[in-house]
């Protein structure tokens, strides 16, 4: 915008500088010309009138001359006339001319001693006035003179029309040229640019409503470029589309995002699919009047935005961010990944006190550590549980709207915080397939027996057809609860539950990460700021090695326990002290509720105790990093260390521990992973550890320092055949064909 503005006020410029070129030229020669045209009419006027005066003059016949002099007075430009004696003095004047005429008098004086005919432009009491001269003579001397007096004001009238019409063109010319140059621009730039932008754009989203690229002479060269371009990723799409189809036969092959897609077709055939979560992908924020967007450090959302991302369809979310209702159209929808949209994200408005009660509340305080074995008491108000009940009745509402066109749409619902929803959705839509995955662990029977909301909630969870856990054991824990609480036929055998003639079948999906061949992460958010040249660097890191944690800060990730164990270790080996640094990622989370500011000031107060008292020169044990980064930048985190720490009290998986063997594509690398996350099922060759034992948490961080590349290279080679057999793609494959199939 700033060039066009520029490139404006040049062309004004230009066309200024022009007019007022020419303007000027045009005034000069036409004030010469009247000028000249002024002292002609004066000449002619004087000769004829010297005849009459002459004799008279010399006769003194005064009476006659004053009649000469009124009878030219106020003719046509004619001011009047005047007659001086050679001694200057009035002979006869005009009446029409003032009496003050001493201007005229000096050029009459002036026009006396020389003899000759001459002509001024004097001014008249603020009148411009031309004045012209001439002798009278007796026989042998100059005896007077006769003067012409004429109004020239109209000579600067003249003038100063030119220029008022000169200026009025340049006005009007300034206006239409720069009207043209913003169509121009708009129509042989900007609009021809466009299509060329739009036809890659539908070469790169794969839509069945393809643009082809434009045909623009003046962008020839581009344009075939773009051509070949767009050309090749259809073939390449087109080649990795057949593959995919192949490879659904082959069992061992690796999922990818498009073998995903061919699979969705091939199962679903059409069918919607709409994801409901209480975070949302993508949150946008405003400061200042710039509006940006970041990825939020989340699970749940890593886990399942690659899988929207290949099938498409709508994810609803609440809207959390402060700029998420400046974003969206009036349905509250926006299309995203922003900067290359795949699916289209509905966010849902929560009010102050919905959110506190069903999110804060009843969620968090209430579900959270309910279910998590991590020795916080869960809280349960009354007044939370019922905003909790509202909130989901609010997006059950939503659902219900937006599948009101489809048949058989499928239903993935994420977390805890929708117990209720497919109970709702069922009784609106028994058509609907509900599938309900539950992100965090399910305690046994006994320790979830303390919810007095316990009923309601199973109850709302059994109206899904699917039910989905990280682990069997909380497949286990889950079916015994439901044992324990509520009248209905549990099947062992299928491991289903049926309850007023619906049928909901338990199943473990270990959820995991988009990685297959390398990737593991896709770019969501819109800037780095760290590499892995420059984090020693930026940090100040002179150690020799590198330990790191990447976590919400939450009192389920076991931090505190992770910092008592490198204290130990320090105490225990001094030889590590300046050798060792650990780095703690915490982007901060749920700040808002009490026992979470808590644990962050209890986990600063922790590092700052340990680095107080081993810190020297230069070198602090522990570089705590409250904020949060994107994907990009934690994958330079996971590269650049020795050793991984997911020291986790509880977790229903933890997707760190995946993210850094998948980042390790140079086969280096320990992963430390307590026995209570999910990801110690699968990821047997980590040290496992118990978080509270400090002692054998120390003697793994040394053990993982030590260890041989060779031994390194094979246990990490082994995770990540792992991680990339069972991969998110695959996880979502098996989710929706178990759903597929239940009908
Ligand atoms: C729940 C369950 C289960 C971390 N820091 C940043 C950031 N992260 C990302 C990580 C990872 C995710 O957050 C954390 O995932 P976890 O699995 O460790 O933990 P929860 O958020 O508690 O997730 C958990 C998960 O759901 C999935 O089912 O595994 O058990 O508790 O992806 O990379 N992301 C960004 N900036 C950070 O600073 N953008």
């Amino acid at each position: 915008m700033k060039r066009i503005i520029a490139a404006i006020l040049l062309i004004i410029a230009i066309v200024s500088l022009t007019v007022v070129f020419f303007a000027f030229t045009q005034v000069t020669n036409e004030e010469l010309r009247l000028r000249n045209d002024i002292q002609y009419r004066s000449t002619l006027l004087a000769e004829s009138l010297r005849e009459t005066v002459e004799p008279n003059f010399i006769n003194k016949s005064e009476k006659y001359l004053q009649g000469v002099v009124e009878k030219y007075a106020n003719k046509e430009r004619f001011a009047g006339l005047a007659i001086v004696d050679n001694q200057n003095n009035i002979v006869a004047v005009s009446s029409t001319l003032p009496n003050e005429i001493s201007e005229a008098q000096k050029i009459a004086g002036d026009v006396m001693d020389s003899d000759k005919a001459n002509g001024d432009f004097v001014n008249f009491k603020d009148k411009k006035m031309y004045v012209f001269a001439v002798p009278l003579h007796d026989d042998k001397s100059v005896v007077g003179s006769l003067l012409i007096v004429q109004n020239a004001g109209y000579i600067n009238t003249r003038l100063t029309d030119i220029w008022k019409t000169n200026l009025i063109r340049l006005f009007t010319q300034a206006f239409f040229l720069s009207v043209a140059t913003l169509l121009i621009l708009r129509w042989i730039i900007y609009e021809p640019i466009k299509s060329l932008v739009d036809s890659i754009k539908s070469a790169q989203l794969n839509t069945d409503n393809k643009k082809s690229v434009p045909n623009i002479p003046l962008f020839n060269p581009l344009i075939k470029e773009l051509s070949n371009i767009q050309r090749n990723l259809t073939e390449a799409r087109s080649v990795a589309s057949e593959e995919a189809r192949l490879r659904l036969e082959k069992v061992d092959s690796p999922w990818t995002a498009e073998r995903l897609k061919e699979f969705i077709k091939d199962t679903l055939k059409g069918r919607t699919i709409i994801v409901v979560s209480n975070r949302e992908p993508y949150i946008h924020t405003k400061e200042g009047n710039k509006i940006s967007y970041y990825f939020p450090a989340s699970g749940m959302v890593t886990a399942i935005e690659p899988i929207i991302q290949a099938c498409g369809g709508i994810w609803i979310a609440h809207g959390s961010g402060d700029a998420d209702k400046l974003v969206v159209d009036k349905d509250n929808k926006i299309k995203v990944p922003p900067n290359e949209p795949k699916y289209t994200l509905k966010r849902i408005w929560l009010d102050e006190i919905e959110e506190k009660g069903y999110y804060y509340g009843f969620s968090n305080e209430g579900l959270w550590p309910l279910c998590h074995l991590a020795h916080t008491r869960p809280t349960f108000r009354k007044e939370d549980w019922e905003e909790y009940k509202r909130v989901n009745g609010k997006f059950a509402s939503a659902v219900l709207s937006e599948i009101k066109k489809y048949n058989k749409p499928i239903i993935l619902l994420q977390d805890y915080h929708f117990a209720l929803l497919p109970r709702m959705i069922k009784k609106g839509r028994p058509d609907a397939v509900i599938g309900l995955f539950w992100h965090i662990p399910w305690p046994n029977s006994e320790s979830f027996s303390i919810c007095p909301f316990r009923k309601d909630l199973l109850d709302g969870l059994l109206g899904a057809d699917l039910l989905g856990f990280h682990t069997q054991l909380h497949c286990n824990n889950f079916i015994d609860t439901i044992g324990r609480e509520l009248e209905s036929l549990i099947d062992w055998e299928q491991f289903t539950v049926t309850k007023n003639d619906h049928t909901t079948r338990i199943k473990p999906f270990p959820i995991s990460i988009a990685f297959y061949n390398g990737f593991h992460y896709q770019s969501h958010d819109q800037s780095s700021q760290i590499n892995i040249s420059n984090i020693r660097k930026q940090l100040n890191i002179k150690s020799e090695y590198i330990g790191l944690g990447v976590d919400r800060l939450d009192y389920t990730k076991g931090i505190i326990e992770r910092f008592k164990a490198i204290e130990y270790f320090l105490e225990k080996y001094p030889s590590y002290k300046n050798r060792f640094t650990f780095i703690q990622i915490a982007p901060p989370s749920r700040s808002k509720i009490k026992r979470y500011k808590d644990f962050e000031n209890e986990v600063v107060m922790e590092f700052e105790r340990i680095n107080q008292k081993f810190k020297s020169k230069g070198w602090e044990p522990i570089i705590f990093l409250k904020k949060r980064y994107n994907h990009e930048e934690l994958n330079h985190f996971y590269r650049l260390a020795n050793i991984c720490l997911v020291t986790s009290l509880h977790d229903g998986m933890n997707l760190v521990a995946k993210e850094f063997i998948a980042a390790r594509d140079d086969e280096r690398g320990v992963l430390i992973l307590s026995q209570f996350a999910g990801s110690s099922r699968e990821l047997k060759d980590a040290f496992i550890v118990n978080p509270y034992n400090t002692e054998h948490m120390s003697e793994a961080i040394k053990s993982g320092l030590e260890m041989t590349p060779s031994e390194q290279i094979r246990k990490i080679r082994k995770m990540r055949e792992i991680v990339k057999n069972y991969n998110i793609y695959r996880w979502s494959a098996e989710l929706l064909k178990t759903m597929a199939n239940l009908e």
